[in-house]
């Protein structure tokens, strides 16, 4: 009303400048629209065939634009580039980025909420990440099924994945292991899953037997009451590493180096440890030489043994399941954040190596070619600003 009666005093000229004022104003990128609204995760068994396709549309698009932060890699590709410098760091110097380290919950939520963002940005509609739950078999079958992920790898063509949108010829992988772990392990430039299949144990295979976590690991994880503990690794004992995060990953309940667990376990399964016959094998691995650390090291170990796509650390996100699994991590983290006693829990808050401190900014999202790019400084860049999925602007069903 006073706006109303102020206009009614004031010259046309003057009108027409406050309502233009005000048009521009309305589409201001402050204003609420419709990519602000609360995102709601989902358990990918409950989405509706709509929301299917739009998530599906949107990797693809994804997967199409070229990245806000790099010349030379797709928007997607960003995303496994940035797991990939994380891995690389801690190869290279032995400093924690992403993994085996407190900042594990907190870094793959800041990497999940960037992709999230890409998707709503390219897509132009508000995309949530679905979750895929490993304890319900529903939900399994969704997320592999043609609607979202795609299902299991063709044994008759070394398991590559020929159903659902991200099929050997529709979806093609760019970025390669820089861990010697698995060289000539994963050469195909296409998606292969094997899942739970195991090798007899050696000194590079695991040999236990790879199953989905089951609800009793998750209440076992959710029971602990202390958020992470030193020494953080598998260097200390098992009972020096009862805390949440390290449960959470999947090192918890087995010794270290043999068994995984809950996260850990989940990329497993998914891909898989096999054996091609050795007459079938026609792979020459697609990257010859591979820098690593600064060196140029050569891949020369063709053999018969491979892993699926979610296996070298590094790289796994060229598998789209990937996200969805990291969003069902990242819901048991909120789970028990929500415990009472639990809210805004982290440890260490200072004295540990860089990038595990509850305020230390973590790598590679704090190197200066990416900031003011894409959505990168729309949410913080530390651990401490990971702890609240609500002033994310998200949460879960
Ligand atoms: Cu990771």
């Amino acid at each position: 009303m006073i706006i109303q009666s102020r206009l009614f005093t004031v010259s046309p000229l003057c009108v027409c400048l406050l309502l233009s004022f005000l048009l521009i104003s309305c589409n201001n990128k402050d204003e609420p629209g419709p990519l602000d609204e609360t995102r709601i995760r989902k358990n990918a068994k409950d989405m509706s065939p709509q929301e299917m396709t739009d998530y599906v549309e949107a990797i693809l698009l994804l997967k199409a634009t070229p990245s806000p932060y790099s010349d030379t890699l797709s928007y997607y590709d960003q995303f496994v580039r940035f797991h990939q410098m994380a891995v690389e760091r801690k190869m290279c110097t032995d400093i924690g980025v992403a993994h085996t380290n407190p900042a594990f919950p907190a870094w793959h939520r800041k990497l999940l909420i960037l992709y999230e963002d890409a998707l709503s940005e390219v897509s132009g509609k508000n995309i949530a990440l679905p979750y895929w739950d490993w304890t319900d078999q529903a939900s399994t079958d969704a997320t592999f099924s043609s609607q979202l992920m795609g299902g299991n790898g063709d044994p008759n063509d070394e398991y590559a994945v020929t159903s659902g949108p991200f099929r050997k010829g529709n979806w093609q992988l760019n970025l390669f292991t820089i861990s010697p772990n698995y060289f000539g392990l994963n050469p195909h430039p296409w998606l292969v899953r094997n899942f739970a299949a195991t090798l007899p144990n050696s000194d590079k295979y695991p040999g236990y037997p790879v199953r989905l976590p089951l609800n009793a690991d998750i209440m076992g994880c959710l029971d602990i009451e202390d958020y992470d503990v030193p020494p953080w690794d598998c260097s200390g004992s098992r009972a020096e590493n009862s805390s949440f995060r390290f449960c959470l990953e999947g090192f918890l309940g087995m010794e270290c180096g043999g068994a995984q667990a809950m996260h850990n376990i989940g990329h497993d399964w998914v891909a898989g440890f096999f054996e091609v016959p050795v007459d079938s094998v026609t792979m020459t691995p697609v990257s010859s030489t591979i820098p690593y650390c600064g060196t140029t090291f050569r891949d020369t170990v063709p053999n018969n043994i491979r892993v699926g796509s979610m296996e070298p650390l590094d790289v796994s996100p060229n598998d789209p399941a990937f996200f969805m699994h990291h969003c069902n991590v990242d819901r048991i983290w909120d789970v028990w954040q929500k415990i009472p006693g639990k809210e805004q829990k982290y440890e260490p808050v200072s004295g540990a190596a860089e990038g595990y401190n509850l305020g230390d900014q973590m790598y590679p999202f704090n190197l200066p070619q990416f900031q003011g790019k894409g959505t990168m400084n729309d949410h913080g860049l530390t651990p401490e600003s990971m702890l609240s999925v609500e002033s994310l602007g998200y949460a879960y069903e």
